[in-house]
């Protein structure tokens, strides 16, 4: 059967992959469909514009932007489009993600981007889960009880730590 997809995780670069696969991950846990694809606000303008414009009307919710250095993917996206997005900054070799960071979070008012900490995507994944758990269906359901139990066994891991 084919599902369609609630996210889009997508990044300015494959070589973002490394970092990015933890948001996917965080996802899958939470079983909610997603799409991944390269798109880069620099090398592919038009591409990105396309990908923001349409996204909704395909069915997506969410979009999870990964990118690195001078940071524009999760920005652009956000202005091209209604969806929440949720900005990842990937560390490069320089500067440690800070440019990447200070890229994706300093946007103007008036086009928010959710920004997670550096190299955070699997953050991004659950932040994302929490945002499509709003949803007042059996989507929303299921998917605040799972949160729930994941929070519950985040607590016990620590308990059982130290006690
Ligand atoms: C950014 O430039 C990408 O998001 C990536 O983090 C960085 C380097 O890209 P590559 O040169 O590895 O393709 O736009």
């Amino acid at each position: 059967m084919h599902v369609n997809p609630l996210v889009g995780v997508i990044m300015g670069s494959d070589s973002d992959w490394p970092v990015m696969q933890a948001a996917g991950q965080a996802l899958s846990e939470f079983d909610v469909p997603y799409e991944v694809g390269v798109y880069s606000a620099h090398r592919t303008p038009q591409r990105m514009l396309d990908y923001a414009r349409d996204a909704a009307d395909r069915g997506v919710r969410v979009i999870i932007a990964g990118a690195g250095g001078a940071a524009h993917l999760p920005g652009m996206v956000a202005s091209a489009t209604v969806l929440p997005v949720i900005g990842v900054p990937v560390p490069l070799k320089h500067l440690d993600g800070m440019d990447s960071l200070l890229s994706i979070v300093q946007m103007p008012a008036g086009v928010p981007v959710a920004t997670v900490s550096v190299g955070g995507a699997r953050n991004a994944g659950l932040l994302a889960v929490r945002m499509l758990s709003a949803d007042s269906g059996e989507l929303g359901s299921r998917l605040r009880s799972a949160m729930a139990a994941f929070q519950s066994d985040l607590e016990n891991l620590v308990l059982d730590k130290h006690s």
